[in-house]
This record gives C-alpha cells, sequence and structure tokens, in this order.
C-alpha cells in the first residue's frame, strides 16, 4: 500500500479530486489545512496572501504485483492487476504504457512478432522496421 497526499488549492479540490475519480482513484480523503508555507504566503498578481488556506487531498493505492501502476488504475485499463505482463509479450504493462503499446495485445501493430521480441530486437512495435534511437 501506497499513501498519496497532495496539497492543492481549495478551489482547485474538486476538479482534482474528479479528474482522480476518473483515472480510478475512488476514494479520496479531503481535509482542510491552513497555515503559511515554506513559501511564505503565495502571490497572485499583486497581492499576496499570507494565511493560506489549503485543501489536502489523501488516497492509498495499491499496487500488487508491483509494477509501478497501481490496482484501480489496471482495473480500469483493463490490465491483469496481479499480472505485470497482462498479455505475455515479455514487456511489462508499465513499458507498454511508456512505449504507447497495447498492454492488452501481444502483437499490437499485428505483424506476427509480439511487441516484447520487437523491442528486443529492435524493431518497432508500433509499426514496420526499425526503432528509431
Ligand atoms: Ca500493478
Ligand atoms: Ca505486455
Ligand atoms: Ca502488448
Ligand atoms: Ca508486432
Amino acid at each position: 500500500m501506497l499513501l498519496i497526499r497532495a496539497i492543492v488549492r481549495p478551489e482547485k479540490a474538486t476538479a482534482v479530486m474528479s479528474a482522480l475519480f476518473e483515472k480510478g482513484f475512488p476514494s479520496v480523503t479531503k481535509l482542510s489545512v491552513y497555515g503559511r508555507g515554506k513559501q511564505r504566503g503565495l502571490k497572485v498578481g499583486d497581492i499576496t496572501y499570507d494565511e493560506l488556506s489549503k485543501t489536502m487531498l489523501m488516497m492509498v493505492v495499491n499496487d500488487s504485483d508491483k509494477d509501478g501502476i497501481s490496482d484501480n488504475i489496471e482495473i480500469k485499463n483493463g490490465t491483469n492487476p496481479n499480472k505485470t505482463d497482462s498479455d505475455e509479450d515479455d514487456l511489462t504493462d508499465l513499458d507498454e504504457l511508456n512505449r504507447s503499446t497495447n498492454p492488452l495485445n501481444s502483437d499490437t501493430d499485428g505483424d506476427g512478432y509480439k511487441d516484447g521480441a520487437e523491442i528486443n530486437g529492435g524493431f518497432d512495435p508500433l509499426g514496420p522496421g526499425k526503432l528509431k534511437k
């Protein structure tokens, strides 16, 4: 389990929470925090606010297979939260996200070679030809 804390401006909290909800984080704890941070106030235009009212968002995430993608995001993406390589193409789900290949299709470009095999051989898993360096 991983605890994530984020301090946001109160007027942004609702937008941030709904964005988190969209991304698959339904359980976010919202707390109001006050005080003067390290930044000694906030300057907006010509006005400096020194007592800041802020909102702290806290959420707990799980990453069962420890591949760097939390369970709720994996469930939302349709990948297996208990398996680092959902489509068994030798590229982890995280690698696939980073490379824009399909984590649920072992052969994203449909050329008969698995995504992982293409990467290992220096080929582009998203189309014909070699990977650009
Ligand atoms: Ca995971
Ligand atoms: Ca994979
Ligand atoms: Ca794949
Ligand atoms: Ca391929």
